[in-house]
């Protein structure tokens, strides 16, 4: 094969880090299941915990079918290195315990996902660490705020729920003027669609559960950078501080869903654009946030750092949030659950769900509006998706125009 980087995206997502001839022809790599690993001697197995050799010592700190996923996502997102976790919390708190420490500043985009706000919010603050959330959609206010003190700026892009971007060039540029490290969570995107370390970024984390497993079938997280950075998130933040460890099963899962992700994804940016124009045109959407549409605010962003505009959209109807939620109720084949990425067309609100743990005042503060929807796009026909929408929309709408509420959705008093 050739050097990755000469190597397309869907051939590496296929075929890196495996060969089949070295394995019996068998297609699919083994699931290592050992907990631990035997050395021939103690001299070895001492050589091991130093790493003077590349020795498997014990599952907690890696696999051999571990290692094929980790290599193999070290490429589609052009790392030195990878690390395969439990699942996209395990990566991001493993890298976060990692990189701070009582004493330093964290900075993170006013829009995360709700964990993630909570990890931050709830616990990383109670050890000491200073966590700043600011508006960082304008690159200037990160130069306003940062100081020697900060030592890691995240931000999710487009950020989950409302689908804000950051410009990862424009941060990384000033995150490097200090010492600081700029890590990107690219769960949104996958690296079929943005390469974070590529434009800058020193990590980049994703919930694998999502589009890379693509199936709704397993739980886990990737955290990808530099060699170093990578060390020591394995040997500190994953081995002693989590613990989170993938396991043999997730991972065989997980490479069976890569094989397809290019092919998934572009099926999803296709349907999610119909969507998205369909919601952008009817008189009951107030708001629809999807960086494919003519009047998405950082349309000119999203094609600098982005190859296609993604499946997930944000919208918000003309109506109260009762309504909101009767039109959630209302879908028949879309199905109302949390998690996105997967085959089947999955919406829910934020503010009762997913971002629940934001208080009111939260919710404000963090440009989360209390009646926004969420909609994963699925790989299911078009039409059928756009039917089940309209469907939903005639019965919230119609019955409320003809019983006691106004075309644009507001009840009127009565
Ligand atoms: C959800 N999300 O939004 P695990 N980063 C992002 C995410 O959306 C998520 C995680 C990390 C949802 C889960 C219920 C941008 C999760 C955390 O769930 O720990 O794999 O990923 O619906």
């Amino acid at each position: 094969m050739k050097s990755p980087h000469e190597t397309h995206f869907a051939t590496l997502a296929i075929h890196a880090a495996y060969d089949a001839k070295q394995n019996q022809g068998a297609l699919t790599p083994p699931i290592h299941v050992s907990s631990t690993y035997a050395f021939d001697t103690v001299e070895q197995g001492g050589a091991a915990f130093q790493g003077e050799n590349d020795r498997f010592i014990y599952a907690r700190l890696g696999s051999p079918s571990q290692q094929i996923l980790e290599q193999r996502l070290a490429q589609l997102e052009q790392a030195e290195a990878a690390l395969a976790t439990a699942s996209g919390m395990g990566a991001i708190t493993a890298t976060m315990w990692s990189m701070v420490k009582p004493g330093d500043e964290i900075i993170a985009d006013l829009s995360l996902y709700g964990c993630t706000f909570s990890f931050l919010e709830h616990g990383l603050k109670s050890f000491g660490i200073k966590i700043t959330y600011l508006n960082l959609s304008d690159p200037q206010n990160l130069v306003d705020h940062i100081s020697d003190q900060t030592k890691l700026v995240y931000s999710e892009t487009p950020s989950n729920p409302n689908m804000r971007l950051i410009d990862i060039e424009a941060l990384s540029l000033i995150c490097h003027q200090h010492d600081c490290k700029l890590m990107i969570d690219n769960t949104y995107c996958t690296p079929y669609l943005q390469n974070p370390l590529t434009l800058g970024a020193d990590l980049v984390v994703h919930s694998a559960t999502k589009y890379l497993g693509g199936h709704g079938d397993l739980i886990a997280g990737i955290v990808a950078g530099s060699h170093a950075d990578i060390d020591h998130i394995r040997m500190f933040g994953l081995k002693d501080m989590t613990g989170a460890v993938i396991s043999g099963f997730d991972v065989s899962l997980l490479l069976r869903g890569l094989k397809t992700l290019h092919v998934r994804m572009d099926r999803h940016c296709e349907n999610a654009q119909k969507v998205a124009e369909y919601l952008n045109q009817s008189t009951h959407v107030k708001h629809t946030f999807y960086p494919g549409l003519e009047n998405f605010p950082q349309k000119n962003l999203a094609a600098k750092q982005m190859r296609d505009t993604g499946g997930m959209i944000a919208f918000e109807l003309n109506a109260s949030r009762e309504q909101s939620a009767q039109f959630v109720n209302s879908l028949k084949m879309i199905l109302c659950a949390v998690s996105l990425g997967d085959a089947e067309t999955l919406i829910q609100h934020p503010a009762s769900m997913t971002h629940s743990t934001y208080t009111e005042e939260e919710l404000l503060a963090h440009l989360i509006s209390p009646t926004l929807i969420r909609l994963s796009v699925g790989l299911e026909h078009i039409d059928d998706i756009i039917a089940d929408i309209h469907q939903a929309f005639e019965s919230v709408f119609d019955a409320a125009s003809g019983n006691c509420f106004s075309d644009n959705g507001l009840a009127i008093s009565a």
